[in-house]
């Protein structure tokens, strides 16, 4: 293990959606001694409201645009870390309009590696397991660090290019980065569009609901706070250049999941629709954290998904102010593809 790096003043990227505001709230209970500037574009994805109590003193809230050069330049100075969130990050929405995966995933992580490397501030890029495509269902092969990149979706394709950025700023200018492919999360402030809120958001409104395609999709869910806490990890200790690939053994399909959410509800296993099927889409995704776990000694501690899960749908029982202003529009977009 490489000597840890302390830092003392970080910029989280993202620090107003869901995993980033999660990571700010982990910050806040673990490291009361670390100063963080969140850089939010506040985009339909982005809610001030999941980090307004914690503003003060310890965490500075400056709304902008990670593409913003001159933004950077002002920023980054007296910085001593990056931890990059920010990004479109909807699959389904990368299909129906690819455009902004494009401007905030490649151009944004662009601008953030080109100001770290000119202020030489320290780069952690959180990337997804989805850069790697997708493993059969009966392929006993999960994801490691050396499997090969080939993303199916515009989303994936836009997230693997800045991976591969990242990694070209490493070599070619000896960028001091990190980066981490996670699986999929789930917890409190998840938008509405995503699997989980949706079904959850749906039966609290009495609409049923949706499954794509057979529902036999596997997705390798993990708790957002152990991805917090994993994140923390690789920053602080992780080893310059590397990749570390960051899940929960957490393999579920989604009709598994549907009816688990279903039954926490007191609703019929069957209350819900079939609907049509995503277009590409990745049949299952499982990661190999040994790296993670053996050599920076990292674990999870939400270790039981369906106390997890009661928990997430007892956030979204617990705050409907927080998710009914944007849900009929949600609904609505999803309605006029079919889904
Ligand atoms: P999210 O969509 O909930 O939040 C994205 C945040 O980035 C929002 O606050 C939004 O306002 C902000 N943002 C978007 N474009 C911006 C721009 N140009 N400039 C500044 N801010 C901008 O996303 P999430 O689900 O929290 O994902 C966060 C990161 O984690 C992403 O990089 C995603 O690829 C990665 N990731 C997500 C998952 C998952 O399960 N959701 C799994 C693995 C990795
Ligand atoms: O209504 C739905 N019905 C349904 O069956 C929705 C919204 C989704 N699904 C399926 C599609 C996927 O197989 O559920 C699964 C999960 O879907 P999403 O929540 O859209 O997540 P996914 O596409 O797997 O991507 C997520 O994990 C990896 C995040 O959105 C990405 O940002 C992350 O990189």
């Amino acid at each position: 293990m490489t000597d840890a790096f302390i830092p003392k003043n970080i910029i989280v990227t993202g620090g107003c959606g869901f995993i980033g505001s999660n990571f700010v709230h982990y910050v806040v209970n673990n490291h009361p001694d670390v100063h963080v500037t969140v850089l939010d574009a506040l985009t339909y994805a982005g809610n001030l409201e999941n980090i307004k109590p914690l503003l003060g003193d310890q965490v500075e809230f400056v709304h902008g645009n990670i593409c913003d050069a001159q933004l950077l330049d002002e920023l980054v100075p007296g910085h001593d870390a990056i931890v990059h969130y920010a990004a479109e990050s909807h699959n389904d929405n990368s299909i129906a309009d690819p455009e902004p995966f494009l401007k905030t995933n490649v151009e944004g992580t662009f601008r953030l590696i080109e100001a770290a490397r000119k202020y030489d501030v320290r780069f952690h890029h959180v990337s997804t397991d989805e850069v790697y495509g997708d493993l059969a269902l009966d392929d006993p092969a999960k994801f490691t660090e050396e499997t090969p990149y080939h993303p199916s979706s515009p989303y994936s394709s836009t997230k693997a290019s800045s991976d591969l950025l990242v990694r070209a700023w490493f070599r070619t200018y000896g960028l001091r980065m990190t980066i981490s492919n996670c699986s999929n999360n789930y917890g409190p402030y998840q938008h509405v569009e995503k699997f989980i809120p949706r079904q959850i958001t749906n039966i609290i409104e009495g609409i049923r609901p949706k499954l794509y395609g057979d529902g036999l999709n596997v997705r390798d869910w993990i708790h957002t706070e152990d991805h917090s806490s994993a994140v923390w990890t690789i920053l602080t200790q992780g080893r310059l250049g590397e990749t570390y690939l960051i899940g929960a053994n957490g393999e579920r399909n989604n009709l598994t999941v549907l009816k688990d959410i279903l039954r926490v509800m007191g609703q019929p296993e069957d209350a819900f629709d079939w609907v049509k099927d995503r277009p590409g889409h990745d049949r299952r995704y499982a990661i190999d954290a040994t790296k993670l776990r053996t050599e920076l000694g990292w674990k999870p501690t939400h270790t039981d998904f369906e106390s997890g899960l009661r928990a997430t749908v007892q956030w979204y029982v617990d705050n409907p102010q927080w998710w009914e202003p944007v849900k009929a529009a949600t609904e609505a977009k999803y309605k006029a593809q079919g889904q």
